[in-house]
């Protein structure tokens, strides 16, 4: 038996609501105590993460203790080696962006979200942070007719635009990473699926400094395929962060721990974040954005952290145990993998070379794919049965 002990090479990083969420829920309100932020940044580290990440109302809710939190932050950041990777902002909980923040049809509203922003922009940038995460969570519509989508995509690539001109003026190492959902807590919320979010990204006026936080449910929940999605946002070069977590199907947002949920699609996400065989790999943080379930008291919130990281750390080693193996080898070659990756029309052919050779049909429509026999494999490696 392996030894799934996470350590700092293995990149995990947690965001602080995630252990800090205290179960509060649309049915009743929390079910554990405040956990001091700081007090878990020494926690997750001892557990083995290497990162922490969170939103600007996460750890410094109380604008009076602000200098005084960052002093006792910074000093538990130096004591356990852990850096803040990734910094988020809050433009979802306070009431006053109840019907969007920077897509808020109210101007003031909107002038207000874009100061939040910005404010916590220079907070990452002094906390070395690499990646700003924007999760627009309230960015949308119950109501038909209620908002003029062109419109608010204009507002939203203007505040994008803003946020990248900011960054450059002032020089900070950061990049920005949009993380899409398609509905909850609003109805429906703008930008809903990796897809949605390439296609802004290539509105803007600096997109390359703009890419995607993909999460596990987020994409799930909208019946979608996460592998294909990250492995869709790897091919356009940005997959800039991720938000692992668990998720059953399409129904509401469950954030379960990594691996809990759909665990084959599980499997299949470590195996495309890993490369899935080719060279285009995930480098970055390997973030958790999950929920620990109310039911559980503080014993139970710490053994899902642990879990999230055990759990990446057994699919990568049945992952890369499945790409290792002889019969796995030979299966991709006869369910025809890599020859996909030879173009249609190969460089100094005509289309004419395309219409006028000879197509045997009959074999076309009769030969095997082979494709069961590898997915079995792929079943019998995350069953531990290989
Ligand atoms: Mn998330």
């Amino acid at each position: 038996m392996s030894d799934y002990t996470p350590r700092p090479e293995d990149k995990f990083s947690f965001g602080l609501w995630t252990v800090g969420w205290q179960g509060v829920d649309v049915f009743g309100p929390a079910s554990r105590e405040l956990l001091d932020p700081v007090a878990a940044t020494y926690r997750l580290a001892e557990l083995g993460a290497a990162a922490v990440t969170f939103h600007d109302d996460d750890l410094l809710p109380d604008d009076a203790e602000r200098e005084a939190t960052l002093t006792q932050f910074r000093k538990a950041l130096d004591e356990t080696g852990l850096v803040v990777e990734m910094v988020t902002t809050n433009t979802f909980s306070d009431p006053v962006f109840k019907e969007g923040a920077i897509t808020a049809n109210n101007r003031e509203v909107r002038r207000y979200a874009l100061a939040k922003v910005l404010r916590n922009i220079d907070l990452a940038a002094s906390l070395g942070a690499q990646t700003f995460v924007m999760w627009g969570g309230r960015e949308g519509a119950e109501h038909g007719g209620s908002k003029d989508i062109g419109a608010a995509l204009d507002r939203y690539r203007d505040a994008l635009n803003t946020v990248c001109a900011y960054v450059k003026e002032q020089g900070y190492g950061i990049r920005f990473a949009l993380e899409p959902k398609p509905n909850e807590p609003r109805g429906d919320i703008l930008l809903p699926t990796v897809g949605h979010a390439l296609a802004l990204i290539n509105e803007l006026e600096h997109p390359e400094m703009v890419g995607l936080n993909p999460e596990v449910g987020h994409e799930e929940m909208a019946g979608l395929n996460f592998a294909h999605g990250i492995s869709q946002a790897l091919w356009h070069g940005k997959l800039f962060h991720i938000d692992l977590n668990g998720q059953h199907g399409p129904r509401f947002d469950q954030d379960l721990r990594f691996g809990a949920g759909n665990l084959r699609g599980a499997f299949w996400t470590v195996d495309a974040m890993l490369g899935a065989g080719t060279d285009r790999r995930y480098d970055g943080y390997v973030h958790f954005d999950y929920k620990t379930p109310r039911v559980e008291a503080i014993d139970g919130v710490w053994e899902s952290a642990r879990g999230c990281m055990r759990n990446y750390l057994i699919l990568r080693e049945r992952v890369q145990a499945f790409r290792a193996d002889p019969d796995v080898a030979a299966a991709l070659e006869a369910a025809g993998v890599g020859e996909l990756r030879e173009p249609t029309v190969a460089p100094g052919e005509s289309l004419d070379d395309i219409r006028n050779a000879s197509y045997d049909l009959v074999a076309l429509r009769e030969r095997s794919v082979a494709m069961e026999a590898l997915d079995q494999l792929a079943m019998e490696h995350l069953l531990g049965a290989r």
